[in-house]
Order: C-alpha cells, then sequence, then structure tokens
C-alpha cells in the first residue's frame, strides 16, 4: 500500500526432499500432503498472505507438476491490486542449466524482481511447518539497518547438524554462521540448546542483488543460501537474526507459540502428526485468527456406520468408516476404512482403501494405497521391511498406489 516499503516474497520449493522418499518419488517435497487437508506448502504462503504479503513467486524445479498445479488452482488471486501468487518454473533463462541451488534459483530468476523493484525481499523455504507473522520480522529488519535478517529459532543440538547454526552479539549482529556443521555450536546459556536458521530471510534488495552476483562469479561456490550467501553476508557484517520465540501470532496458544517443524525426515512429518492429534494439540490447526489455508474438495462431511469409531483422531471430508476404530491417526480425504479394521497412530493420505479386519499400526499411507482385508501393517517388523520402508524411527511406508496383501 501507498507510504509502505514494497516486499517481494520470493518460497524456495525446489527441493527434491530425498529423505522423504518414497513420499516424494512422485512429486516435490512443497507439494507433500500435510495435516489431511494440507500440503507443506501451504503453511509458508499462508503466513505470508496472512500478514498481506499477496506479491509472491515460487520457485519450483524438481517434480514440480502437482505443486504448479496446487498453487495455481488454490492459490489464484484476482490481480485486480497488483495482488499474485505464481508458480515459476525453471526456465533456463541464463544458458542450458538447472538450478544448481537455491541462491542460483534466485539469481535466475531475477527478472522477476527487476519487474517488481521493491524494496526488500523475503526469502522463505516451503518446507516446514509453523504459524509466523512474517510481518513483525521485516517490521524488526528495516528497523535495525540490516542487509540481511535471519530468522532463528532454538533447536536441540542433537538435531542442529541439519541446519545453519548462528551466533549473534548482544545486538542480534550475527558473528558466525555455520552451515550444517558436523559439531554444532551450542548457546551460552545452554549446552544443549543450538540457535537455529529457520531457513526464512529478509533481505533488502541491493544487497541481495549484489550478493547473487558476486556468489555466481565464485568457481568455488555451491551457490546456497544456507551455505554461501548468509555466510558471505555474515562476513560484511551486514546480518542480523530474528529471534522466532518473539513473534505473536494472533489466537496462537500458549502451547503452540513459537512451533516449527522441519518435516524433512519420514520421522519428522510423522512425529509433526502425531503433533495435531492430542487432546490439547501441540500445533492448533483450529486457530482461525491466523488459519492455514487450502481448498477443499467438493466432499460431503465424513461418515461412520456400523459402529465405525475414531479417537484422538482428525478424519477428512468423504471419509467412510464402516465399522472399523480409528485411534490416534490424521486421516485424509476420501478414505475408505472397512469393518472390523483398526488404524492406530498412523497418516492416511487420501484415497486409501483399509480392507476388512485389516491392522495398520505406526504406519504412513500415501494416496490410494489399498490394504487389502485381514493385511497387517507395523505388526511384524520383519516383514514390513522386506516389502515396504521402514523408517529409522520404525515408522512403515507405503508409496503412491501400493498394494498391500494378506
Ligand atoms: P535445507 O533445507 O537443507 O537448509 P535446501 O535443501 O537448500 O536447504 O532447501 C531450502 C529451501 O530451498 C527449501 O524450501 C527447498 O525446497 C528449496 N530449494 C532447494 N534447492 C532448490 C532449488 N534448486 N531451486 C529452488 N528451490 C530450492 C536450509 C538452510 C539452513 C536452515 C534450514 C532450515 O540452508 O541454514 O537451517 O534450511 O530448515
Amino acid at each position: 500500500m501507498k507510504g509502505q516499503p514494497s516486499v517481494l516474497g520470493i518460497v524456495l520449493a525446489g527441493g527434491e526432499g530425498k529423505r522423504l522418499w518414497p513420499l516424494t518419488a512422485d512429486r516435490a517435497k512443497p507439494a507433500v500432503p500435510f495435516g489431511g487437508n494440507y500440503r507443506l506448502v501451504d503453511f509458508v504462503l499462508s503466513n505470508l498472505v496472512n500478514a498481506g504479503y499477496v506479491r509472491l513467486c515460487v520457485l519450483t524445479q524438481y517434480k514440480s507438476h502437482s505443486l504448479d498445479r496446487h498453487i495455481s488452482t488454490t492459490w489464484r488471486l484476482s490481480g485486480v491490486l497488483g495482488d499474485y501468487i505464481t508458480p515459476v518454473p525453471a526456465q533456463q533463462r541464463l544458458g542450458p542449466r538447472w538450478y544448481t541451488g537455491s541462491a542460483d534459483a534466485i539469481y535466475q530468476s531475477l527478472n522477476l524482481v527487476y519487474d517488481e523493484h521493491p524494496d526488500h525481499i523475503v526469502v522463505f523455504g516451503a518446507d516446514h511447518v509453523y504459524r509466523m507473522d512474517p510481518a513483525q520480522m521485516v517490521r524488526q529488519h528495516i528497523e535495525s539497518g540490516a542487509g540481511v535478517t535471519v530468522a532463528g529459532i532454538r533447536v536441540p543440538r542433537t538435531e542442529a547438524k541439519a541446519f545453519g547454526c548462528i551466533d549473534s552479539d548482544a545486538d542480534g549482529r550475527i558473528t558466525s554462521f555455520l552451515e550444517k556443521p558436523a559439531d554444532p555450536p551450542h548457546v551460552p546459556d545452554d549446552p544443549e540448546v543450538t540457535f537455529a536458521s529457520m531457513g526464512n530471510y529478509v533481505f533488502s534488495t541491493e544487497v541481495l542483488l549484489d550478493a547473487l552476483r558476486a556468489d555466481a562469479a565464485d568457481p568455488d561456490s555451491v551457490h546456497d543460501m544456507g551455505g554461501n550467501i548468509i555466510p558471505m553476508l555474515v562476513d560484511r557484517g551486514v546480518a542480523t537474526v530474528y529471534d522466532f520465540s518473539d513473534n505473536e501470532v494472533p489466537g496462537s496458544t500458549e502451547r503452540d507459540h513459537g512451533y516449527w517443524r522441519d518435516v524433512g525426515t519420514l520421522d519428522a512429518y510423522y512425529d509433526a502428526h502425531r503433533d495435531l492429534v492430542s487432546v490439547h494439540p501441540v500445533f492448533n490447526l483450529y486457530n482461525q485468527q491466523w488459519p492455514i489455508r487450502t481448498a477443499t474438495p467438493p466432499l460431503p462431511p465424513a461418515k461412520f456406520i456400523e459402529g465405525g469409531t475414531a479417537r484422538e483422531s482428525m478424519v477428512g471430508p468423504g471419509s467412510i468408516i464402516s465399522g472399523g476404530d480409528i485411534r490416534g491417526s490424521v486421516v485424509s480425504a476420501d478414505v475408505m476404512v472397512d469393518d472390523g479394521a483398526i488404524v492406530e497412530d498412523s497418516v492416511l493420505l487420501p484415497g486409501v482403501r483399509i480392507g476388512r479386519g485389516a491392522v495398520v499400526r505406526r504406519a504412513i499411507l500415501d494416496k490410494n494405497v489399498v490394504i487389502a482385508p485381514g493385511a497387517r501393517i507395523g505388526v511384524d517388523p520383519a516383514r514390513d521391511r522386506e516389502s515396504y520402508t521402514v523408517s529409522s524411527g520404525g515408522v512403515v511406508v507405503l508409496g503412491k498406489g501400493a498394494r498391500a496383501e494378506r
């Protein structure tokens, strides 16, 4: 709006998500379904849109068809106020090569920045489940005068190897940034806790342009935002941290204040679903003051017949539970559970069919998986390992359209 600094949002959504395989066998990681109704990309887009950022480019690359379709249909805006949310596929604008890394993805897409000439650019990842008001981070960025502001969160030190690790001074200026170190540093007041980058950045436009150009000219760079661009700006002394625990989202509860999960592995994806179904959910999807937005299919409400039950569970529209018993599970749209079947502590994606008397425990069943009558998943670990993917935490995963026999 008039008088406000202009902000362009770039959402990085080209990640392959190898560690989520087989859920990413057929789709980009940001398109992986989550929480019954959503896809992962809906979380970042909801946060940006709820904060009023409606000029958003979503950079895609890897197996992007379902992601492109989801963004163009679910997130289509009218455009009358100059608003847009647009998927941008890799286009080889700078020569015959795909993106070599997340920084190269932005470098190859700089025409989007030239078209918009924003004052600031918000660069967010698309792989996380969380609720955040990015406007508060942008405000801090502008007030501090930093070149880049990096969102940071305290994580257990044992998990910090997967993240960029931040050290900062009393004013929040980042003094050191180590991308995925083998031996993560800890915060001064706790040896078990590391301050980690959430992979969400706010840049002043000129600073980003200058850093990307310098990076593109560096033959030793792998052109990664966390690996190259942020360390370069830390060295230049223009990087500041934004402490995510200061972020106040309307309607958030004491329990889910500061909730953020990187669902990059099957176990993390599974655990984040467990956070949804407890009596007092660790992550509250029912917060209508900061809704997580998506489009739901035109299906009738879930139906329970023949004594079918569900406890500590979410059940999506169009699902029919006939005589089966569901506990501690997230059941998406259009799922059928037949008489005598037991579904326990599991995540069922749309279109799953569970046959009569089947048992499914601690499992993730991708779209359209069919469990034949009497088949058992999550009951005999040796057999599960022979036939299916089993995560290091012991969760059994069946890929899209797989069929389990008795
Ligand atoms: P990672 O998530 O491991 O670490 P990366 O794989 O580069 O880093 O993914 C970052 C984002 O960029 C994701 O949303 C991904 O989908 C996207 N992306 C990856 N490659 C891309 C490409 N070629 N084109 C377009 N998009 C691409 C990052 C940071 C860490 C931080 C963690 C937090 O590097 O410092 O701690 O995120 O999860």
